[in-house]
């Protein structure tokens, strides 16, 4: 992965242009309006300093009616055009269009990943997926939450100029409608702890019939994407997000410890009950209540302590 970012130099969605609008009528009238005040401030300051004035020329003005309305109503006008392009522009994008025109998706935000769930397609196939893809030029609506023991998120796209809260125990939504074709970045814009900053994801804009094609296949991997063959324990592993806080070939610790070679170090019922009930058997120099406890099945927890004892 890249170290940079993008920034607010691609524009992508069809509101981008809205929201830079009234970015920059507010960047320049608040430059114009402190200048006009900061430079003669300045000025006079210098001009009137205490030895320079004389105590007869002195101003004995108590009001100027003139001044004072002038200076009233031009600043309320100038809030009156900035409220109006901003309310405009907010209102493009918290204005939802129809479920019924748009592709919904179910999006789950947690300590550190960032999970997208989509409609199940004609064969009944649910697609899910870390990276986000979408079609060019369609209605896109995100409904977006997070676990109720979870923390803030936001899901934030420079390149589309949206950002939203990802909230525990409640449903925020988003939309966006994409107008170039590429990849962009997602970034989390709520500070959530140890791997906040690494609480990265990407949403692919493809076209529309390459899009039809994946989203009616069951293929386990993006569009375009070779299904490389996992285990279901690997599955599994990627599905929880547990390489967020887990080095699965390394000692390195990110959150929890890294996993190279616990199989040699623990039985299987240890390395179940580590997962299930995490909080139950500490190791040395970690803290409870990081991890979260995982629900699962039997066949589930084995097959992944059989993956996580591969260590890679
Ligand atoms: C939010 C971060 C986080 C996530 C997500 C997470 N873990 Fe952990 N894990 C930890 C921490 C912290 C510890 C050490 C403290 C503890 O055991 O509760 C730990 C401990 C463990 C241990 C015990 C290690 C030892 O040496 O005793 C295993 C095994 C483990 N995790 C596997 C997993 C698996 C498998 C997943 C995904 C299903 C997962 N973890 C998801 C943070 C996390
Ligand atoms: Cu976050």
């Amino acid at each position: 992965m890249s170290n940079s970012l993008q920034g607010f130099d691609t524009m992508a969605a069809t509101f981008a242009a809205d929201v830079d609008h009234a970015f920059w009528l507010n960047f320049w009238i608040s430059i114009i309006l402190g200048l006009s005040v900061i430079v003669p401030m300045f000025y006079f300051a210098w001009k009137y300093r205490a030895d320079k004035v004389k105590d007869e020329e002195i101003s004995t003005a108590t009001h100027n009616t003139v001044l004072e309305i002038a200076w009233t109503l031009i600043p309320t006008a100038m809030l009156m055009v900035l409220f109006y392009y901003g309310y405009s522009s907010m209102k493009i994008l918290r204005t939802m269009p129809a479920e019924s025109e748009s592709i919904v998706i179910d999006l789950e935000g947690k300590k550190w990943s960032w999970n997208h769930t989509y409609a199940a397609n004609k064969a009944g196939f649910v697609h899910k997926s870390a990276e986000l893809y979408v079609p060019k030029g369609k209605n896109i609506i995100l409904k977006m939450h997070a676990p109720i023991n979870d923390v803030i998120h936001a899901y934030f796209v420079p390149a589309f100029r949206m950002k939203e809260d990802v909230v525990p125990g409640r449903v925020t939504k988003q939309w966006f409608n994409a107008e170039k074709l590429g990849t962009y970045d997602v970034e989390c814009a709520e500070y959530c702890g140890t791997r906040h900053s690494y609480m990265l994801t990407k949403i692919h804009v493809i076209p529309e019939a390459e899009y039809n094609a994946w989203f009616e296949g069951n293929s386990k991997v993006g569009p375009g994407e070779k299904e490389v063959a996992k285990s279901k324990g690997h599955e599994l592993y990627d599905m929880n997000g547990c390489s967020g806080c887990h080095s699965i070939d390394s000692d390195t610790v990110l959150v929890g410890p890294g996993l190279k070679g616990i199989g040699a170090k623990h039985d299987a019922q240890y390395l179940k009950d580590a997962i299930l009930t995490p909080n139950k058997d500490v190791p040395e120099g970690f803290t409870a209540g990081i991890m979260p406890p995982f629900n699962m099945s039997d066949e589930d927890v084995s097959a992944l302590v059989d993956y996580i004892k591969t260590g890679k």
